[in-house]
């Protein structure tokens, strides 16, 4: 129906202005003749450029301006073309809205200037606001600038957006009528394929999208971290372990007893199993002895240290609790310098919100080596982190019970304009590293961040809720490109 209309029309005439007006005039449904534009368009029996209108209403302040005019202009007018009014007189001449917005209005428009006293500053205005608003009563169109100012002060709303069509003429493959274009070579029209007309191939037609598996995003930025650490010549921790004693999450570490973390403030205690069954005797008792009277250059936390205390289960505050494992492990051999790295959930009994939950996964890296100094420790952090894309680093001193001297680490983050905390990091204390039996001269610098907040910031999600838990979108997980960390996601 509409196509032969339109391509019947277009034997005789040039082009179809408007297809709104096209689709009245031959009594048309305007979205059927939408449809057989836009097919006949791919066929290129036609061409057509796209036609957006949007319609809009008055509110009733709109009404109201429109009727009687601009609060501004009446403001105006209310202000004696010589000399000054007071604003009190001013506020008893007017309505009070009209004075509430006119007093707003008109001096944003510098048509008077205000004070105790108020005086025109131009003898005469225009009610440009009135005449919009009747333009828009006539449904006739206004420029952008100004729909948006009157958008902006609630006098018009959008009633109707239309579409439709305008300069809709002959195509490359114009005729009279459509003709049907074989689609496949098959074994009848191979007879004649000669006089047939063949559908060119849209060589640029997305095929069928094939449904796959999705990696997470936090499994896509683990996965480029770990590459960096495998650049970087480390080995992963195993850290299949979420309970952990408080005897390696805590003690091992040197973190005294006494340490507001280790209250169940902090940290998720396990009712059972609730105390750990397996500790070594005899680092247990060097750790004890550190803890209470030091050692190793250290006076320790002069406190008695207590077994049950130590023997409680956790759930991990942090994988350097592995660390420690690992440490005290390669303790137990003749010495060999190692390169660690673990990634995986830690447990925090925090405040959630927006970007905290009660666990995130932490990303650490462990460096073991003789002689090893604070300045190893920035330049493993700085290779670690250029690899990032964060080459222009700041350090500011910290504290952490089981490093010292502790750093926390600032890059310059170009997007978000503004220094970054991407992590902690420090010098393991010897009060941790000897009652282990590592060698005097052996030195471990460490750092850790999360994995959470590199990928919200380059998956742009503000919430880490949209990240990690059941609020999670699946769409998205499954849209979301792959952003390179280092490069500007994309
Ligand atoms: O990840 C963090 N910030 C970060 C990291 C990367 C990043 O990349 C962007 C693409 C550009 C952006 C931001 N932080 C560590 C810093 C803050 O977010 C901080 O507020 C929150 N921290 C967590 C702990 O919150 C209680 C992040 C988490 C954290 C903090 C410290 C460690 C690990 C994780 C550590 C450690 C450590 C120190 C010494 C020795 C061994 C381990």
């Amino acid at each position: 129906m509409a196509e032969e209309a339109i391509l019947g029309f277009l034997q005789n005439n040039d082009e179809i202005a408007h297809s709104g007006y096209f689709a009245a005039e031959h009594n048309l449904d305007h979205e059927e003749v939408k449809n057989v534009i836009k097919s006949l368009q791919a066929f290129r029996y036609i061409e057509a450029k796209v036609l957006k209108r949007e319609f809009y209403g008055l509110t009733d302040e709109g009404k109201k301006y429109a009727a009687e005019g601009s609060p501004e202009f009446h403001f105006f007018s209310a202000v004696p073309e010589e000399g000054t009014i007071s604003m009190d007189d001013l506020q008893r001449m007017l309505d009070p809205f009209v004075f509430d917005v006119g007093s707003k209005q008109a001096p944003k428009k510098k048509w008077v200037a205000m004070g105790q006293q108020v005086s025109r500053t131009v003898q005469h205005v225009e009610d440009k606001v009135k005449e919009m608003l009747l333009q828009i009563q006539q449904g006739l169109e206004l420029d952008q600038e100004s729909l948006k100012s009157l958008k902006y002060r609630k006098l018009i709303i959008l009633t109707e957006k239309w579409s439709g069509y305008s300069e809709v003429k002959k195509g490359a493959n114009y005729a009279p009528e459509r003709r049907s274009l074989a689609t496949d070579l098959t074994r009848e029209n191979l007879q004649n394929w000669q006089e047939l007309d063949f559908k060119e191939y849209n060589v640029n037609a997305k095929g069928q999208p094939v449904d796959s598996g999705h990696l997470h995003p936090l499994l896509k930025v683990r996965k480029q971290f770990k590459d960096i650490f495998y650049q970087m010549g480390f080995e992963e921790m195993p850290t299949n372990n979420f309970v952990e004693s408080s005897f390696w999450n805590f003690d091992a570490l040197f973190q005294p007893q006494q340490h507001p973390a280790r209250d169940s403030h902090d940290t998720f205690f396990l009712k059972a199993p609730s105390t750990t069954r397996e500790l070594t005797e005899d680092y247990v008792a060097r750790v004890k002895q550190v803890h209470e009277s030091g050692g190793f250059g250290s006076r320790g936390y002069n406190c008695e240290w207590k077994r049950e205390e130590a023997n409680k289960n956790l759930l991990r505050t942090h994988t350097t609790a592995v660390s420690s494992r690992m440490l005290y492990e390669l303790a137990k051999g003749p010495f060999t310098p190692k390169k660690y790295y673990s990634i995986d959930r830690v447990f925090r009994n925090e405040a959630v919100d927006k970007t905290h939950l009660a666990e995130f996964h932490q990303i650490e890296g462990v460096v073991c080596d003789r002689g090893l100094t604070l300045g190893d420790l920035i330049g493993v952090l700085q290779e670690f982190f250029s690899r990032l894309g964060m080459s222009e680093l700041r350090f500011k001193p910290a504290y952490n019970p089981y490093t010292e001297p502790s750093m926390e680490i600032f890059s310059y983050h170009a997007g978000l304009e503004k220094w970054v905390e991407i992590g902690n990091s420090g010098m393991f204390r010897p009060e941790m590293l000897r009652p282990m039996g590592l060698p005097e001269d052996v030195r471990v610098i460490a750092w850790g961040l999360s994995l959470e907040r590199p990928t919200m910031i380059l998956y742009e999600c503000d919430n880490i809720r949209e990240l990690f838990g059941h609020k999670v979108d699946l769409k998205k997980v499954k849209e979301n490109p792959l952003c390179r960390i280092g490069i500007e996601s994309s």
